[in-house]
This record gives structure tokens, sequence and C-alpha cells, in this order.
């Protein structure tokens, strides 16, 4: 056998870069970089080894080295990486020991929530103990084999801990399976003692080959597919409801067709908005707590839906509120079985694309009444005239967010993308945005973390250096973590931020007082005289601050210089931050539907009493779907 003598840094780097996913008959490069910061506990491993491979590495490569600010930052660039190449490909993250590593526990979260693959490499504690405890280790009296890097396995599809050199080809390969794994990819984490990262071993030349990882298009049971058949024909009102699975799958055009060709409108989750242009007839806009009256009013009366790819988060089903037709019955078309199952579905475990194939067939000559085409057409362009209504309020004296969105819609092409997470712009967005293009609309709204925002626009434009993206960002995430600004400038890699100023947590001062808490703690204010946090306003300049990083920045305070200070930043060549102010209490129209956050059984403020009352009442209405 020959066999290569390196280290396990060097051999991690080398087995990476040799990695390739394939669907369709299209191969990518699996690993297409490596973000890092480095530390004690990775620069003499993996550090080593990202410079070796980039010394020797021919144009195009080896395995790029990404400097990141922030470790958390660096796998939200990864997850958003991965799912703008639609989970084809995705970005490795080495981190030290220790903060390092926890740093990277939220972005693991994160990504498996939003089934995104991502690759950790949180550098580890010593594996030989000799000069325990380490700089930076937490020691457990009563287990010394466990370490922080233990705090990733809850939010991890995958966990190893290579303590000999031995165990990397096996920890290699099952983090590769679970990555290009349809129904099981999300956060892998490889926790890699610091010394074992140094120390070399002769592996075998064929773990470095080229590997090809096929992604599959699982096919349906046909006697699910007949189940799902017989249910669907007996349906008078159909919804479908499309999730993330149907742009990771490729599916936008099979469930364009399906729609057309039976008469079923399509309302769409954060994930799954991208599935179809607005102006489709069909097209019922965005679903549940954020969505359209469109998609809510025929998911209010519809008696069989059909989701695709979709996880049935609570924003989607309104908390069970949503589907309120006393017979409702579901079909789940989904790659996990765990998600199929949901809602006492009638479960369709398959690709999208495959499934929808598969059931078109089993439909031909069906199809919905014509009135119940025409109610969707209806409902949705009777929303579209909300949306232009909302766009056009002329606010005062701030403008309101909507109309922010507005004129980001309008000055944007049709393949450019707007990128959210957290805060009251993915919901807006969610209702209000016109899509037009698959992969044109990114929310993050599986863990909506604050701080992903700018990262995950780093790692939008990363795998998609062709289309323009536009960060939309509230002071509250800017502030959390905007640390990837700098990353962008120093990779030239060119990011339209729109950092929209309310003061403060907007969202979640509507939130508090419709739970009758009063905006407590929502904006950002000085401690007044009386002891509370309601004094003026403080003096945070989000602008100067981006500045200050090397971007270049324009401020704007009427919705006509923003426009303006938009087309100059789509044009410009490096990152720019477009700022504007915006009123927080000029809020989107409303969805009808309602999210269940409990309220508070007691209370003495009477503002809770009330809300307490309105929150017993709306919980009438929800229902489990067994
Ligand atoms: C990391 C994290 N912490 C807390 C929250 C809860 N949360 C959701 S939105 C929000 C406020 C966001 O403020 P900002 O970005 O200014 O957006 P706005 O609500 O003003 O639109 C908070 C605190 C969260 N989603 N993520
Ligand atoms: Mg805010």
């Amino acid at each position: 056998m020959t066999t290569v003598r390196l280290t396990v840094g060097q051999a991690v780097v080398r087995f990476l870069a040799a990695q390739r996913s394939e669907r369709d008959g299209t191969q990518h490069r699996l690993i297409g970089g490596c973000f890092g910061i480095f530390g004690h506990g990775n620069v003499a491993g993996l550090g080593q080894g990202l410079l070796e491979a980039e010394l020797e590495a021919e144009p195009g490569g080896g395995l790029r080295y990404l400097q990141g600010r922030n470790e958390q930052a660096m796998v939200h660039a990864a997850a958003a990486f991965a799912r703008t190449r639609n989970r084809m490909s995705t970005l490795a993250c080495t981190s030290s020991i220790g903060p390092g590593a926890t740093n990277m526990v939220t972005g693991a979260a994160l990504a498996t929530i939003n089934r995104l693959p991502v690759l950790l490499l949180p550098g580890d504690v010593f594996a030989t103990r000799v000069a325990d405890p380490v700089l930076q280790q937490l020691e457990q009296p009563n287990a010394q084999d466990i370490s922080v890097n233990d705090a990733f396995r809850p939010v991890s599809r995958f966990f190893d801990r290579v303590w000999r050199p031995e165990q990397l080809p096996s920890a290699l390969l099952a983090a590769m399976r679970v990555l290009t794994d349809p129904a099981e990819t999300g956060a892998v984490t490889l926790a890699l003692p610091q010394d074992v990262q140094a120390e070399a071993y002769d592996w075998p030349a064929e773990l470095f080959r080229e590997r090809v990882w096929p992604i599959p298009r699982t096919p349906p049971d046909p006697a699910a597919v007949t189940r799902a058949a017989e249910m669907i024909r007996s349906a008078r009102r159909p919804l479908i409801v499309a999730g993330g699975g149907v742009i990771y799958s490729g599916a936008t055009h099979a469930v364009k067709s399906f729609a057309d060709a039976f008469g079923i409108p399509v309302g769409q989750t954060q994930a799954g908005k991208g599935t179809m242009r607005f102006d489709d007839p069909l097209c019922a806009g965005a679903i549940g707590a954020t969505g359209t009256t469109a998609a809510n009013e025929l998911a209010a009366r519809a008696d069989v839906v059909i989701g695709i790819g979709t996880r049935w988060s609570d924003f989607t089903t309104a908390s069970r509120s949503l589907f309120a037709e006393p017979g409702v019955r579901f079909v789940n078309i989904n790659v996990a079985s765990f998600d199929a199952a949901k809602q006492s579905g009638v479960a369709v475990v398959a690709d999208a694309r495959a499934a929808l194939d598969a059931l078109a067939l089993a439909l031909a000559g069906w199809t919905t009444e014509p009135a119940h085409r025409a109610r969707a057409a209806d409902l949705s362009a009777r929303w579209q005239a909300t949306v232009e209504a909302a766009y056009t309020t002329r606010h005062q004296p701030r403008p309101a967010q909507a109309e922010v969105i507005g004129v980001v819609n309008e000055v944007s092409a049709d393949t450019d993308i707007v990128l959210s997470a957290a805060g009251s712009m993915p919901g807006d967005l969610h209702k209000l945005w016109r899509t037009r293009d698959t992969g044109g609309y990114h929310a993050e709204y599986g863990y909506s973390c604050m701080g992903y925002e700018i990262a995950g626009g780093l790692g939008a434009k990363l795998a998609a250096p062709d289309r323009e993206v536009f960060v939309m960002v509230g002071d509250g995430s800017y502030l959390m973590m905007a640390s990837e600004l700098v990353t962008a400038v120093q990779e030239g890699v060119k990011l339209v931020v729109v950092c929209v100023d309310n003061h403060g947590f907007a969202s979640i001062g509507n939130l508090s007082e419709s739970v009758g808490s009063q905006r407590f703690g929502t904006s950002y204010r000085y401690r007044g005289p009386g002891g509370r946090l309601d004094g003026g306003f403080l003096p945070v300049d989000l602008a100067a601050n981006a500045a200050s990083l090397g971007v270049y920045v324009l401020r704007t305070r009427t919705i006509e210089e923003f426009r303006q200070a938009l087309v100059k930043a789509r044009a410009a060549d490096r990152t720019t931050l477009v700022y504007i102010e915006t009123d927080p209490m000029a809020g989107a129209p409303s969805s009808d539907a309602w999210w269940d956050v409990p309220v508070a059984e007691v209370a003495t403020l009477a503002s809770t009493r009330d809300a307490r009352a309105r929150y017993e009442k709306a919980k009438e209405r929800q229902r489990p779907y067994l």
C-alpha cells in the first residue's frame, strides 16, 4: 500500500480539497474553502496545513483560506454559502479551542435547523493530557473525556472527536456522507485535539483520491404516491405549501407545472419563497403568521394541504391555527421521514421533484374546479394591491420599513438576492417582497439569528459572485455582529447593506405591546431620571461605525434620497452601506394570522390582563392535526 506521511491537519486539508458532489450529472466542489481564526488550538495543525496547501496549490486548487472576525459569523457565512449553492457545496470552518470553538455552537444550531451542510473543525484539548489543563480548558472533575466541544453534540447532525490519527479516515468519510445526505444534512462537527492535529501518520494514498458524493433524487414509494393521489383527488379546495425543500431539490419548475396542471394555488414558507414569481396567478405568496391574506384565506378553507419540503414551523401553521377546515388533511412530500410524518399527513418520503413527477402521473386527468383557480387569482390580486399601497404610503416624518422594501425591490434586478434573518425585516419581506427569481429571496428564519445578516450576505456573495446581494439589517442585528464587513472589504466581496435604524428592537417592541408588556426594554434609550430606560435615544451612529470598518457609506433621510443612494450602491464596485432611519411604529399590513406567544396568566398590569384575555380567545382556534 502506498502511503503518504502528513500531519492530521495537513491530511484534513488535502482530503477536503478532493471531495466533490454530484446531482443530475453535474459535479461541484463539495468544500469551497475554509474559514478560520487561529489560536493555539489550530495554528500549528490545520493552520499549518492550510498554509502548505496555499503555497503548493495549482491555481483554483487546494483549499482557499478565508480569514474570519468572529467564529459564529464564519459558520453563518458557510451556511449562507451552502444555501445559495442549493446544498451542493459548503465551506469548512476551523477554530481554536475553548471560546473560539463555542462561538461556533450558535452557527451549528442555525445550520442544523435550516438543514444546511456546514463542516466545523473546532480545536480540542490535548489528547495526551500531559500538559493539562491547557489554556481555555474547562475541566469536568467527574469526566476527563468531556470538553466544551461536547456542546456541539445536540446541535450537530454528526459529531466525532479524533483522539488518534487512525480514527481520521472514518471520521472524514462519515462527515462527507452526512453533509451530502439531503435528509440528514446539517452541522457536521469534527473536534480535533490540538496535539493530534500536529501529529504525523502514514496515510494510505487512497484516502486523498478524488471522491464524488452523489446527492440522490430518492424516488417515492409507489404505494405512498397512490395514497397521496387518492387524497388529492378527493379535494375541492387544495393548497400547496412550498418549503425550502422545493428550492434545494431544484423543483420550482415541477411545482409550477404541477400547480398549473391541477389548478392548485401555492403558499410559500420563508425558506420556500423563491418557489414562484409573485405575479403568477396561482402564487398566493407567503403563508402563515407573516403571510399574505391570500394564502391565509386559502389555508383557512383548504380541505387537503400538500406540504412540499416544509418542516411545518409554527410561523407556517400560525401555531396550528391556520388550517381551520374541520376535516383538513395533509400530504407531506419530504426527503426526511421525520418531516413527512408531521400533521398526521400521508407521508411521501422522496425528493420533491421525483415525488411531484410521480404524483402528476397518478393525478392525470383530474383538476380542481375553475372557481378555485379564479378565487386564488382574485385573492392574490387583492394582496398585490395591498403591497402596492404599503410600498407607497409616504409615511412622515420618517418612512415606513415597507417603503424601504419597496425601493429595494424596485432597484434590484430579478436575479439579485435580498437577505435577512431577524427582527421585523424577515416578516415584512415575507409578506411584501415581490419574488422574481428562485434563490433571489434568502431569509434565515429557521433560527432567525440576529447577527446572521452581514455574515450571511458574505457567504451568499462568495457563493454567487455574479449576483448583487442586498443585506437587510436592523440596528439591533447590526450591533450584534457587523464584524464580517471587514472580511467583505478584505476579500473585495461586494455587498449592498441596507441598515434600517429604528432605535431598538422594534419587532419585539410590537410583540411586547401585544402581550401587554408595554414595549419594556426594547428601545435604545438612556436611563432616565426615574431610574428606568426611558430617557433620550442613545447617540449610536451606525453609519460612522460602518465607515470606520472601511465600508463606503451613504446616509439617507427621505425615501427619495434612499432610492438614489441605493441605485448608486448597486452600481458601486465595493461594499456599500445605505443608512436610513424608519418609524418603528409604522408596521406592515396585517396577515390576519396569529402566533402563539404565551401571556402572563396573572398580572397587576391591566395591559397584561387584557392581553391574556385576548390570548385565551385566540387559543380556541388552535388545534392538533391528528
Ligand atoms: C441572537 C438573537 N437574540 C435575540 C433574538 C430575539 N429577537 C428577535 S428580533 C429582535 C430585535 C431585532 O432588532 P433589530 O435588528 O433592530 O430589528 P427590528 O426589530 O428593529 O426590526 C430580538 C431581540 C434573536 N432573534 N436572535
Ligand atoms: Mg431595530
